[in-house]
C-alpha cells in the first residue's frame, strides 16, 4: 500500500472557514519540521478564507506539552477548533513511546472534555527524513491536513448546532 500525500483533498469539500476562529498550538522541539507544519496549517486556513486575525499560535517546548497548550487556548478564547502540531521521532530511549501515547490521550480526552475539536496534527515517524517527507516534501504536509481536519469538524458542529 502507497503512503497517501497528506496535501490531497478536494477543495470544493471544504467549507467556507471565513467566519471561523481556530487556535494552533505548536511544538518548538525539531523546530524546522514544526514550523512548516505550522506554515501549512496557516496557509490553508488562510486559503479557506479564515483571516489571520481569527488565527491565534502559541508555542510550547515539546509535544508532550501540546495538551495543556491546547487546553490553556480553549480556555483563552472562543475558538472553533484548536490544532495542535508537534513532530515526535523515535530514537534509542523509551521516550517517543511515552511522548506518542502522552499526547494521543490528551488531545483524546481534550475532544471529549470540551466542546469543540481538536486536532491531531503530531508526525511520528521512525526518522527525521520520514518527518521531512510529511512536512511540505514528497508526502505532503500534515499542517495542511490537519488545518482542513479543523474546519470540517467546526463545520460540522455548526451544522448541529441549528
Ligand atoms: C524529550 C523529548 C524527546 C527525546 N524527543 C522529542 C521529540 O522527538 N519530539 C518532541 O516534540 N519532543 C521531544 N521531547 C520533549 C518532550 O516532548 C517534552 O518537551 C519534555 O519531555 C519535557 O516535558
Amino acid at each position: 500500500m502507497g503512503t497517501s500525500n497528506l496535501s490531497a483533498y478536494d477543495p470544493g469539500s471544504i467549507p467556507n472557514a471565513g467566519n471561523m476562529k481556530f487556535g494552533i498550538v505548536v511544538a518548538d522541539w525539531n523546530a524546522d519540521v514544526t514550523t512548516a507544519l505550522l506554515d501549512g496549517a496557516i496557509r490553508t486556513l488562510e486559503k479557506h478564507g479564515a483571516t489571520e486575525e481569527n488565527i491565534v499560535v502559541k508555542h510550547v517546548p515539546g509535544s508532550f506539552e501540546l495538551t495543556l497548550g491546547a487546553q490553556f487556548l480553549a480556555e483563552y478564547d472562543d475558538l472553533d477548533a484548536v490544532i495542535c502540531l508537534g513532530c515526535v521521532i523515535q530514537g534509542e530511549t523509551p521516550h517517543f513511546t511515552f511522548i506518542c501515547q502522552g499526547v494521543a490521550q490528551g488531545i483524546t480526552q481534550l475532544n471529549l472534555d470540551y466542546n469543540i475539536p481538536f486536532i491531531f496534527g503530531v508526525l511520528t515517524t521512525g526518522t527525521k527524513q520520514q518527518a521531512i517527507d510529511r512536512a511540505g516534501g514528497k508526502h505532503g504536509n500534515k499542517g495542511d491536513e490537519a488545518a482542513v481536519s479543523a474546519i470540517k469538524m467546526a463545520a460540522l458542529q455548526r451544522s448541529m448546532e441549528k
